[in-house]
């Protein structure tokens, strides 16, 4: 059984910030889950270009507002509490976030490991340990 708090996470090393964002990593690959398991804030008013081109990720928005573009056909969609969206083709786009900081509850498979962060084309590597 496996039991962690934000208080546990914060300020760790499972704590990894940018410029736009900053992500709590709550389980990675070394907890054997087959997946990692992330809350990420958002801040407000930022635009990140993300593309997971080595992972599938779902978000479930829990608060704040935001949109995300997906480049390849130019869609853009609002997000907000309740809202998911799952890249379930490694989609490439713009996260924005809104007025307020968006708060995300991510699902990574494959696990990342825990120090992934993103490279000038908004990828993350595929990294073993
Ligand atoms: C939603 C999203 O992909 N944000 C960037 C950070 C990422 N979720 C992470 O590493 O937790």
């Amino acid at each position: 059984m496996i039991v962690r708090t934000l208080d546990e996470v914060i300020g760790t090393e499972n704590e990894m910030k940018a410029e736009t964002w900053s992500s709590r990593r709550f389980l990675l690959k070394k907890d054997g889950m087959g997946f990692s398991f992330h809350e990420t804030i958002i801040y407000a008013g930022t635009e990140t270009h993300i593309h997971y081109q080595n992972h599938l990720e779902a978000v479930y928005c829990v608060a704040g507002d935001g949109e995300i573009e997906t480049i390849a056909d130019g869609k853009v969609y609002p997000i907000t509490n309740g809202t998911m969206y799952a890249l379930n083709e490694n989609d490439e786009h713009y996260l924005r976030g809104g007025k307020e900081d968006m708060r995300l509850i991510c699902v990574f498979n494959p696990p990342l490991v825990g120090s992934e962060t993103h490279d000038e084309e908004g990828v993350y590597p595929l990294l073993e340990a």
